[in-house]
């Protein structure tokens, strides 16, 4: 079994399988922003490995390459899916780190998956890594991934990153095998969150529930028996975009000139207002189609001159909740469309369905103004390619204060998606700013986009987690 440097542990490979018309599969780089990420940092080592499900329940592939990475696929059954995947990931673990906005659903069936299959990612890295090597865990369906590598490898450094928010300690302190899931995150070296208060919340919850004391950001976790105690440190990594690839897709002449075009398509209308999510109930999408649904109604918006665009891909389909989110809202396009769209255009225009990287360019370059009323959201990547999008300097960006990116893009206009009249005042505000002010603003947002993108914070997880010495060796000095 070959051996590698750094392995990459996540739910997901960053391929997707395409089968072609002769049945023959073809393995697509999947476009996601983690994958975008680790493709550079992963360009730097010299023998880097991914751990992952292929997507599709039942015997796995071989291992095979990709990209300069070798993939390991990891096998779910399609029970494991329902119960790991649909089950205590989506349907507990996801509402209630989302600050329950839908009931989070507990069988202990789902547990036991849960731990089986977290156990079958632990051991397919602990194979493969090299002596010393690095390991990067990501996400919530992994949790108890750190622990359970370091039980089999304890030569290994461990990170892990948790992509979604980590809730304060009365909402964890729900979760049935709470204490199982902080020991196993604690098995990690270096614990990443997007937000400070991400870190705060996991700091809170291992001191009361574990009684771990920490030192600002570092945890002392007891050695169990003769063992010393080690440190585990947790903070906020905010994760980001690929700015240059972003940025130099927007200056494409093509795709300047497929922007003016989707405007036509649209009718020409004054305003081009954009929401672009995951169809999730966490996006904020009912709230965001009320406020325009209202401002329609008052007048405040006619609908020959501004037309919202919605853009919601499909997700998680098989889960109860997003099946009755899917209904909820395209009844509400429906309601909004018949009420006031004018003979030949809709008031809405709603697409069900995914668009390859260069439409989405496009469609931001297009949008006078892009909203993004998530409920709660770890960081929120359709903000950030928003403002790579507008080397233009244009555009405005209405941004919930519960996306982790609201931490960062002070510029925005910052909202409280809950309170519906505020909503509708910062849209009327967006629609009505002047272009010198838009201009200030974007290019503040940009500064920040420019700076800090997601090369920069994949390096500074993995320089943290190489500064804290291998688990054999004294740790470096601070
Ligand atoms: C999780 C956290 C955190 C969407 N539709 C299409 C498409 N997308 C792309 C967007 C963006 C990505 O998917 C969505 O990222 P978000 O950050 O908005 O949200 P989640 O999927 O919930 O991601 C989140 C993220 O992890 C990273 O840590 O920010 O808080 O929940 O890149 O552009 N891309 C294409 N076609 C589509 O139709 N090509």
């Amino acid at each position: 079994m070959p051996t590698h440097d750094l392995v990459v542990v996540a739910n997901r490979l960053p391929v997707d399988a395409h089968t072609e018309p002769d049945g023959s599969v073809r393995w697509v780089t999947s476009p996601g922003g983690l994958v975008t990420a680790m493709e550079s940092v992963m360009r730097g080592v010299d023998s880097g490995a991914w751990v992952g499900w292929a997507g599709s329940p039942g015997e796995a592939p071989e291992p095979f390459e990709a990209d300069g990475m070798q993939l390991y696929p990891v096998d779910l059954s399609a029970e494991e899916v329902r119960a790991y995947y649909e089950g205590f990931s989506n349907g507990t673990l996801w509402p209630l780190y989302h600050d329950v906005i839908a009931d989070p659903v507990f069988h202990r069936t789902w547990w036991d998956t849960y731990r089986e299959v977290n156990e079958r990612f632990a051991t397919a890295a602990a194979q493969v890594a090299s002596p010393g090597a690095t390991v990067w865990v990501h996400d919530y369906q992994l949790q108890l991934v750190p622990t359970m590598i370091r039980t089999q490898r304890p030569d290994l450094r461990i990170g892990f990153f948790n992509h979604i928010p980590f809730p304060p300690f009365e909402l964890f302190a729900q979760l049935p095998k709470r204490n199982q899931v902080l020991r196993g995150l604690l098995g990690a070296d270096l614990v990443g969150f997007q937000r400070e208060r991400d870190a705060l919340n996991f700091l809170t919850c291992v001191r009361q529930l574990l009684g771990h004391a920490h030192s600002h950001h570092d945890i002392t976790v007891p050695g169990i028996g003769s063992e010393p105690a080690r440190t585990v440190t947790a903070r906020a990594f905010p994760i980001s975009i690929d700015t240059q690839a972003v940025s130099a897709l927007a200056e494409d002449p093509e795709v300047i000139e497929r922007a003016r075009e989707l405007r036509r398509e649209l009718g020409d209308p004054k305003k081009v207002v954009v929401g672009v999510d995951r169809l999730d109930y966490t996006k904020g999408i009912r709230h965001r189609l009320k406020a325009w649904g209202e401002l329609l109604n008052d007048g405040a918006i006619d609908p020959h001159d501004a037309i919202l665009v919605q853009v919601a891909t499909p997700s998680r389909e098989r889960v109860d909740a997003y099946r009755q989110l899917r209904d909820e809202v395209e009844l509400t396009v429906g309601r909004i469309n018949g009420d006031f769209a004018p003979i030949g255009r809709p008031a809405i225009s709603y697409m069900h369905r995914s668009f390859d990287r260069r439409e989405m360019t496009a469609l931001y370059r297009a949008a006078d103004v892009v909203l993004v009323t998530a409920l709660r959201d770890g960081m929120n990547l359709v903000a950030k390619e928003y403002v790579a999008s507008r080397p233009d300097e244009q555009g405005v960006l209405v941004l919930s204060e519960f996306a982790g990116a609201a931490d960062e893009l002070r510029a925005a206009i910052l909202v409280n998606p809950h309170d519906i009249d505020e909503l509708k005042t910062a849209i009327l505000h967006a629609l009505a700013m002047p272009e010198d002010e838009q201009r200030t603003a974007m290019q503040s947002l940009r500064r920040q986009v420019l700076d800090n993108d997601v090369q920069g914070w994949a390096q500074s997880f993995l320089g943290e987690l190489e500064a804290k010495g291998r688990p054999d060796e004294p740790a470096a000095a601070p």
